[in-house]
């Protein structure tokens, strides 16, 4: 009996010491380090489950920053606007970069999302560098109608890898303006298909106009952005992943 309540405490107090140092974790990790929000928008339905258990905890939301890169002309800035907004804006000022914030519910957690739509600063190296070096994940968008916007990309990833130093970065190459598809389209899906393969990224079109895909490009990034930090805080310390259990649900940090 002694030696049942013996164990029973050892791992009661293994338990509160990994959730003490899950919590300190994210505390460090994802405390937003910007100087207030440029724009913000909160989608998450009031009381959700997960809101409201950030809330009463009283943690900080986690963030995913996001980076739009591609060629000028592509829809970057409507693919933005219409995740941030719900609207297809046709005539946003084509040399201006903007970030965005919005609050929104990722697999029922309450996260933020940073988005940056960069919009040719980066031909300055510094600044291009910087922008990337900020950037947990990135949608490289060219448009379906547009090849010379597609071979463009190819310098796009090849800068993100170089600042980064990171085969693995999170990262999407889109093409837009699918709603074009019939007359206008000058690159096929399977020729996209075969670059995303050479890279390891998945291929997704999209059109800004007609919604399609939109939600599910800035999304699955986040999903990605967010894994690669599980994996990180659990590389950090072999022993906050020795469970089979605790490497599955890979959760243990995020369960306030
Ligand atoms: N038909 C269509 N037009 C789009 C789409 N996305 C953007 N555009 C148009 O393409 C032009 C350039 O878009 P913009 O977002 O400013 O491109 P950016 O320079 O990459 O930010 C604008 O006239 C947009 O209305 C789309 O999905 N479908
Ligand atoms: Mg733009």
């Amino acid at each position: 009996m002694d030696n049942i309540r013996k164990i029973y405490g050892q791992t009661a107090e293994s338990v509160r010491s990994l959730y003490e140092r899950s919590r300190a974790f994210i505390i460090r990790t994802f405390s937003n380090d910007e100087t207030g929000p440029m724009k913000t928008s909160t989608v998450h339905p009031q009381g959700s489950s997960a809101a409201t258990a950030a809330q009463q905890a009283q943690l900080p939301v986690p963030v995913h920053k996001v980076i739009m890169v591609g060629a000028g002309g592509v829809g970057k800035s409507a693919l933005t606007l219409q995740f941030m907004y719900d609207e297809f804006v046709e005539d946003y000022e084509p040399t201006k970069a903007d970030s965005y914030r919005k609050k929104v519910i990722l697999d029922e957690q309450e996260v933020q999302i940073d988005i940056l739509d960069t919009a040719g600063q980066e031909d300055y190296a510094a600044i291009r560098d910087n922008y990337f070096r900020s950037g947990e994940g990135f949608l490289c968008v060219f448009s379906i109608c547009e090849h010379e916007s597609f071979s463009a990309v190819n310098e796009f990833r090849e800068q993100i890898l170089r600042v980064k130093n990171d085969d693995n970065v999170p990262f999407i190459l889109v093409g837009n303006k699918a709603d074009l598809d019939v007359g206008q389209r000058r690159v096929s899906t399977e020729e996209a298909l075969q670059l995303a393969r050479m890279w390891n990224v998945p291929y997704v079109e999209t059109s800004a106009k007609t919604r399609q895909n939109v939600k599910e490009v800035f999304f699955d990034l986040m999903r990605d952005i967010h894994k690669l930090k599980v994996e990180a805080f659990q590389s950090e310390d072999p022993n906050k992943a020795n469970t089979q259990d605790e490497r599955s649900s890979g959760c243990l940090c995020f369960s306030w």
